[in-house]
């Protein structure tokens, strides 16, 4: 096959816009050339395939159209690195190899991920054709965005718009490229934070959105007050966060529902929960001959208006529960008083149900308002965008469970890198070494192996031994722990607490309220309430059988998150992966600034160096004969201004033009592949050489034509 090439315009860059070529490969050196191209508004870098995406906190230019329309078809050193590049290779790749891709955004709370999910879901809108119905998946998955994250992110003190749930879209495509449907799937929303929030933190955005937007007949309708006036909003200190207008999203997300076709009279069903949760929050008690009593009456109409409830069910349910006890061989049903401890637990674990629900509920809406086709006759690009690794000053259950998932990502990173890059040399017929780095796979198992059991069985052990039962629970599940991984390379054991040495750091875990929050029962008596209602939207959300004397063990939260984050797994091995790596480059939020210590520890524990190391132990660079030919043919005149010919025959001449040393460099089947990046450093020299001699003439030639 012969070859036809053009000269086309080099782009200006700033450090290198690759690592592999880094002249000295170390940590610092990785920092220094981020800072540099950050500096220069350069935000994206890559290693090899790998994109790299530092937030600059401000907007840049280069996100319009015109750049849509740039990258649209184009070689990855064409143009300088871009989450558009990223999401054009996805696309094409899908389309020319046949196969599904998928992209897993990594990074820390701020860091970027979420904004770079929604840049390559805009692309591949923008890219892909279609007539109406097409557009209309466009429009669901586009505005499943706003609606999601209006109740599922929520302002806390490291990112004003922080994903307090994990997701994967997954766009379906005809073979012909076409979106022609889409599936979500949400993983672990942190529904802790309806009622309670950290200081300095927000609940989830909705509350706020409603209580700025809603017109004054929604207000009298839902009684909706001052935020001051709810305690699930006024504990933490924050009502307002940067940057954000809340009046103004409360119209997005009405709109963003209706898109995805959500009725108004579900709007407003939905609106009635979100107003009856904060209500909920405000039903307090006191202590009555050591047994809780609800403080105020009054207090339980509105929920009860709200919820088509009574308010004296409400009470009962609140106040007391529904046992189960064992005598002898029958089981009896025993109405236990709830002290006021256990009935403030109750209402929360309540409210938490209802939200959780809710927001089931709007997922479930926007698969609904896609089609799922079969798959055997579509193609998919799926976009991983979770919550990322997460320390605190006091870690709970929930850091638990969003550092686990984490960490197996950061696993799937280590066996794909080296899975694909060792695939491509057995495919290209190429000899390569293996290089050594740290496989967390140790710290995966230490919390999710069945047997020996990890953390998680040990805990769902000591839950199921000590049913009902909460006191002491957290402490003797320490006790299992200590006695079963003694001596642990990554697990440490406090008083209270217990340390974890993940692969992005050391992370203490208070114990206290583990095992309540992995129990994660409902207890009957609430669904039985809520099954009550005169509501039907409020019925349907709480479909369950409340049998009673049900042998079965539960399922726990943590077995619930393991097989979720296995599930995940599978269906990200059975794609091409492609990463996108975010980096947080302050804690300020600020534009400009620039936390040498906090990115160089990014940098580490992302495994940067080892990553680059792995792409240049093997071949620094790899490239079709036809672009590397794009690419230097102006290094000689056998090959320019034209060449005719087979393009692998026509990289050995460019080769052979700057003597590189044949142990250098190989051809494979359709690429060729160089060792070191000197080699490269060679010919990108004598190619700038070139191409400033040749720009010289050209000014030579319109100087003496004008
Ligand atoms: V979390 O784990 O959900 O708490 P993310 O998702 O990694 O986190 P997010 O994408 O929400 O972070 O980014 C945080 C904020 O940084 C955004 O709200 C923007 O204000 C800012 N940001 C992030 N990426 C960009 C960008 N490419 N350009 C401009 C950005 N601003
Ligand atoms: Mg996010």
């Amino acid at each position: 096959m012969a070859f036809h090439w053009q000269s086309h315009v080099n782009v200006q860059h700033v450090g290198v816009d690759d690592m592999v070529l880094l002249s000295k490969l170390s940590d610092q050196a990785i920092v220094d050339n981020l800072k540099k191209r950050l500096q220069a508004n350069s935000i994206f870098t890559y290693i090899g395939p790998v994109l790299i995406s530092v937030n600059p906190f401000k907007q840049m230019p280069y996100f319009t159209e015109k750049e849509m329309d740039q990258y649209q078809g184009a070689a990855q050193y064409e143009n300088p690195p871009h989450i558009y590049a990223t999401a054009d290779n996805m696309y094409r790749n899908m389309m020319i190899d046949n196969e599904n891709q998928c992209v897993i955004i990594s990074g820390e709370s701020g860091a970027g991920k979420t904004v770079a999910a929604k840049f390559i879901m805009n692309y591949i809108s923008r890219i892909s054709g279609g007539g109406q119905r097409v557009q209309h998946v466009k429009d669901v998955i586009l505005e499943s965005n706003p609606l999601l994250e209006a109740f599922g992110n929520s302002a806390t003190a490291r990112n004003w718009n922080s994903s307090r749930f994990g997701k994967y879209v997954e766009i379906i495509f005809s073979r012909g490229g076409e979106p022609i449907g889409g599936k979500l799937s949400n993983f672990l929303l942190e529904k802790s934070r309806v009622v309670h929030q950290k200081q300095g933190d927000r609940n989830f955005h909705i509350f706020y959105q409603l209580l700025a937007g809603a017109d004054k007949n929604l207000r009298s309708t839902l009684g909706i007050g001052e935020l001051s006036y709810y305690n699930y909003l006024n504990q933490s200190g924050v009502y307002q966060a940067q940057n954000t207008d809340d009046a103004k999203e409360f119209k997005a997300t009405l709109h963003a529902m209706s898109v995805i076709g959500i009725s108004e009279e579900q709007q407003f069903d939905l609106f009635r929960l979100v107003s009856a949760v904060l209500h909920i929050g405000n039903i307090t008690f006191v202590e009555d001959k050591n047994f809780a009593a609800v403080q105020s009456n009054e207090f339980l109409e509105f929920p009860a208006f709200l919820l088509g409830l009574s308010a004296d069910a409400i009470r009962e349910k609140l106040t007391t529960r529904r046992m189960e006890g064992k005598w002898g061989k029958q089981t009896e049903q025993i109405d236990m008083t709830l002290n006021v401890e256990q009935a403030v637990y109750t209402r929360d674990a309540w409210v938490k149900a209802i939200y959780s629900r809710m927001f089931d509920f709007l997922v479930k809406s926007v698969n609904g308002a896609m089609e799922i086709p079969a798959r055997d006759s579509a193609l998919s690009i799926g976009i991983l965008d979770i919550y990322g690794f997460e320390i605190f000053d006091h870690n709970g259950f929930e850091q638990f469970c969003i550092n686990f998932i984490n960490e197996k990502l950061q696993q799937i990173f280590i066996e794909l890198t080296l899975k694909a890059e060792q695939e491509e040399y057995v495919k290209e017929g190429v000899q390569w070494t293996p290089v050594e780095y740290f496989d967390n796979k140790i710290v995966c198992e230490l919390i999710e192996s069945k047997r020996p059991p990890g953390i998680m069985s040990l805990l769902d052990d000591t839950c199921a031994q000590n049913h009902g039962q909460s006191e002491g629970v957290d402490r003797q599940f320490l006790t299992t722990l200590s006695k079963a991984h003694a001596g642990h390379p990554h697990l440490q054991q406090g008083a209270e607490c217990f340390l974890i040495r993940h692969y992005a750091g050391d992370v203490t875990y208070h114990i206290e309220g583990f095992c309540d929050t992995n129990r994660d029962v409902l207890y009957p008596d609430l669904i039985q309430l809520m099954q009550q209602s005169t509501n039907p939207f409020v019925r349907s959300l709480f479909p369950d059988q409340v049998n009673a004397g049900g042998a079965k063990r539960p399922t726990t939260f943590s077995t619930k998150i393991r097989s979720q984050a296995n599930d995940l797994v599978d269906s990200l091995m059975k794609c091409t992966p492609h990463y996108v790596r975010c980096i947080k480059p302050n804690e300020t939020k600020r534009a400009g600034d620039w936390d040498e210590r906090r990115v160089l520890h990014q940098v580490q524990y992302l495994g940067l160096k080892e990553n680059i190391r792995v792409r240049r132990a093997g071949f620094a660079y790899r490239r079709s004969f036809e672009k590397f030919l794009w690419r230097y043919a102006i290094l000689t005149e056998q090959t320019w201004p034209s060449y005719r010919g087979p393009p692998q025959q026509g990289c050995e001449i460019i080769c052979q033009s700057v003597n590189m040393d044949r142990g250098q460099y190989q051809m494979g089947k359709t690429k060729i592949f160089i060792k070191n990046p000197e080699s490269l450093f060679l010919l990108e020299e004598v190619r700038e050489r070139k191409y400033d001699g040749f720009a010289r003439k050209i000014q030579k030639a319109w100087r003496q034509f004008n």
